[in-house]
Parts: structure tokens; C-alpha cells; sequence
């Protein structure tokens, strides 16, 4: 099947987008969309998403930046899945550091440590490179991405999670901002506690060999759309090690090497 055309009809799309959305707004979880649609391609899965997000929009919510998903083994081998994909971060999403998150606005959350870019230059694939994107960075800063995918039990196939998000739901920024010249971002070192607790730890190399080559990933899977990664984007670059479960009441903290650290609540 060629992927990059639809095998769903425009109705079709702007339906399911409906229909993921409302699980995200009400926190209901549903099943995994694939089941209904096995026809579904890359393009429909992308659509579906584009369609959400337009839906905010209209509703005057902001996009405030982008994420990029399952760019690491850890990640990928958790959800049995093995090709990055991207979201958007909406502006309801984001959390302050030492914040509080509402934990019954969601349906099982799980938290991730992550190195975001702030670009300072539009990347339009194709060809972009790591080269392109540290010429075009700002700074790094840590970040934690907040996922909860809308289907039963977090399981799904990757065309489920694109169409969804790519389980995009909050996202904490703090710490220290860094010039990426003044850092080694592969050997970046990275902690996860909850409730004082180690759960996690991994190094940013795990993201794709560099994390730079993330953000040069989603300015290509942009530029196949004809849409282009603007200056000044916030990008996260995903999950440095597999996500961890949180639950109502508990208090976590990532620690960055050198960059200070996040903390929140789930309330
Ligand atoms: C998909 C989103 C993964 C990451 O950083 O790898 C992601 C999922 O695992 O639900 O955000
Ligand atoms: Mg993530």
C-alpha cells in the first residue's frame, strides 16, 4: 500500500479526530483506533493528528512546540514499536517547574526525561542535519515529558499513537538552559527519582546517537508535509530511558548533569 496517500475518506478523518481528542479531554481511554481501521496509513494516522490539532486552534489553544517520540531503545523496545514519530504541545500542556499535575485529568500517566532545543532558525527538510540544527540552536534545557496514551492499557500500534498524539499530554521545562557548544550532549547524564526513589537513569546518547539528530529527524518527517520546523520552536526529543508510571500522590524529580533539575506532584 502507498503510504503516503489515504485510505481513509476526509469524513473519516475529521471523525476519529473527534473521537481521540474527546478520550484525551475527558480522560476515558478507547480502543486503539487500528482495530476499526486496519487500512489506516501513515498519512491518515498524520491527518488525524494535523485535524486535532487544528481543533484546539479553533479553540483558541496555542501550539507552544513540538516532541518527537520513541527516538530511543529504551522507548522503542517498552512499546514495541521501532519508528520515531512526532506531536505537538499545546499550551494547557505545559507545567512550571515544582508544579502541581492534575492526575485525574489523566487516564495512566507516565513520565519521561527529555533534552529540548529552542532553535533560533527555521529547518525545513529534507537533508537537515545535526550540523543544521546545532547552527540553528539557541540553547538546550531539560525537560520532562508527561505521555498517557488514550488506549486501553498503553498498548497500541504506531499508527494508533501518531493519530493520538503521539500520547502527548503535559510537559515540565526548568533547570538550567545550556549553549549546546558548552556540553556533551551524548554523555549527559540523567536521573529519575520518584518519591526520592531511582527509577530511571540513561545518558543522551540514547536518543538517536545525539539528541540534535532528533530534532533533524522531525524538520525531515515536516519537510514530506511541506511544513517546516519555524525559529524559536521548542522541541523535545524524547524519552532518554523507558517511561515511568506515576500515580496520584506521588513527587518526582529528574536530574540533568550540569543542568539542574525538574521536579513536580501528581495531586
Ligand atoms: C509514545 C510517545 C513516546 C517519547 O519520548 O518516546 C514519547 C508513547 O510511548 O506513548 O513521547
Ligand atoms: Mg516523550
Amino acid at each position: 500500500m502507498n503510504e503516503t496517500v489515504n485510505a481513509l475518506t476526509d469524513e473519516q478523518i475529521a471523525a476519529l479526530a473527534e473521537h481521540v481528542e474527546n478520550a484525551e479531554l475527558k480522560a476515558q481511554d478507547i480502543t486503539k483506533i487500528t482495530n476499526e481501521y486496519p487500512q489506516m496509513t501513515w498519512k491518515d494516522a498524520y491527518d488525524i493528528q494535523w485535524a486535532i490539532r487544528a481543533r484546539k486552534e479553533a479553540r483558541g489553544s496555542k501550539i507552544v512546540g513540538m516532541k518527537m517520540g520513541l527516538t530511543s531503545w529504551a522507548k522503542m523496545a517498552q512499546m514495541g514499536v521501532e519508528t520515531p514519530c512526532y506531536g505537538f504541545l499545546a499550551d494547557y500542556f505545559s507545567v512550571p517547574d515544582g508544579g502541581d499535575i492534575q492526575t485525574d485529568q489523566l487516564i495512566h500517566p507516565k513520565i519521561e526525561a527529555e533534552i529540548a532545543f529552542v532553535t533560533n532558525k527555521p529547518l525545513k527538510g529534507p537533508g537537515v542535519h545535526i550540523g543544521d540544527v546545532l547552527n540553528a540552536t539557541e540553547f538546550v534545557i531539560p525537560a520532562v515529558e508527561v505521555i498517557d496514551s488514550r488506549y486501553e492499557n498503553f498498548r497500541f500500534d504506531l499508527k494508533s499513537v501518531v493519530a493520538d498524539n503521539s500520547s502527548s499530554t503535559r510537559f515540565i521545562t526548568g533547570g538550567m538552559m545550556a549553549d549546546p557548544r558548552d556540553l556533551d550532549l551524548k554523555t549527559l547524564g540523567v536521573v529519575m527519582e520518584i518519591n526520592g526513589e531511582v527509577v530511571e537513569v540513561g545518558a543522551g546518547a540514547a536518543v538517536l546517537g545525539h539528541p540534535a539528530s532528533s530534532v533533524a529527524m522531525l524538520a525531515n518527517m515536516l519537510g514530506e508535509r511541506g511544513e517546516e520546523l519555524p525559529a524559536g520552536t521548542f522541541v523535545m526529543t524524547g524519552g532518554i530511558t523507558a517511561a515511568a508510571t506515576v500515580n496520584k500522590g506521588d513527587s518526582i524529580c529528574v536530574r540533568y548533569q550540569g543542568l539542574g533539575s525538574i521536579s513536580a506532584r501528581f495531586v
